[in-house]
């Protein structure tokens, strides 16, 4: 069996060796091998460009190196092969801490005392409120969205979620759906929004989606930056001097040097970095499907391909 490996993380190098030794008995390639194309049967990528993607004619499934799939349904040449993808713990873990740490930074007011301190500047003490006194509102209640509110949950913070539809009651978490969009976001001191890059997601955090917030309100984006509109984002910031975000995803990535954003005071920017796909959890789930599809002959594809995730 043939497979294609191909990504553009920094630490692919770790990647493709996890790999082979995962799927020993398979000759792993990458495009540098110059690979016979046709001979390719299987493929785990990120970000594969479209040109070989094409020339993947007998691929018969696709393991997506995260829980995106935006990069492979996306590609023009893509052709309903199904696709497994990254649903993990460990990666579920890290975005629940990353997210943690943002709330901790605009609940304790961390922001200030770091602009103090450049200043030289003693602020003493900030009054700050408690976990309870806090209500988080999730966007994008999916396997990543459901498992980071359920651990701020626990933290005792209020968790509400937002979904379209609520087909599936999904732990404690009060869910609201499309008609009560106005209330969700009227009651949340923090929007959470991890929601995939589809047609339907498109710049929906937009000016009106903005307006519905509190004016003080703190927005964390680490799902997807085309759900996001930068440039009625900035415009709100600019009318509302107590309104925070924390933007991990953005529409264009890596985030060019002239963005506005690098520079807004109420604005933390990190470089798509809220969770880090874990290589060895994520491997072994690649490897027991594949191990799965070899005996049964079947796959689920994990992507609804209407949906778009
Ligand atoms: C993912 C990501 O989809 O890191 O896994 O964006």
């Amino acid at each position: 069996m043939s497979i294609l490996f191909y990504c553009n993380f920094n630490n692919k190098k770790q990647w493709l060796t996890s790999i082979k030794k995962k799927f020993s008995r398979q000759k792993i390639f990458t495009i540098n091998d110059k690979p016979d194309f046709l001979k390719i049967e299987y493929a785990i990528v990120w970000n594969l460009p479209d040109n070989i993607m094409k020339k993947l004619k007998n691929v018969k499934i696709i393991f997506s190196l995260g829980a995106g799939v935006d990069h492979i349904i996306n590609l023009p040449s893509y052709n309903k092969i199904p696709i497994v993808r990254v649903k993990d713990i460990n990666m579920a873990e890290r975005m629940s801490y990353h997210v943690h740490s943002q709330i901790l930074i605009y609940q304790l007011k961390l922001y200030l005392f770091q602009k103090a301190q450049i200043q030289k500047k003693w602020l003493g003490e900030q009054n700050t409120k408690l976990n309870k006194e806090i209500t988080i509102g999730i966007v994008g209640l999916g396997f990543l969205g459901t498992y980071v509110g359920k651990y701020l949950s626990n933290l005792n913070y209020n968790v509400i979620g937002f979904k379209r539809k609520n087909n599936k009651t999904r732990s404690k978490i009060k869910i609201f759906t499309k008609k009560k969009l106005n209330k969700f976001l009227s009651i949340s001191d923090v929007v959470v929004s991890i929601l995939p890059n589809t047609k339907k997601t498109n710049d929906f955090i937009n000016k009106k989606f903005l307006n519905l917030m509190k004016k003080n309100a703190f927005l964390i984006n680490i799902g997807r930056g085309s759900t996001l509109n930068e440039k009625d984002l900035l415009l709100h910031l600019k009318k509302n001097k107590n309104f925070h975000v924390s933007l991990d995803v953005f529409k264009t990535e890596p985030l060019p040097k002239n963005n506005k954003f690098w520079t807004h005071n109420n604005v933390i920017i990190t470089p798509h970095a809220a969770a880090l796909t874990d290589i060895d959890s994520s491997i072994d789930q690649m490897f027991k499907r594949f191990k799965d599809f070899k005996k049964t002959g079947k796959i689920k594809s994990d992507v609804h391909l209407i949906k778009g995730y």
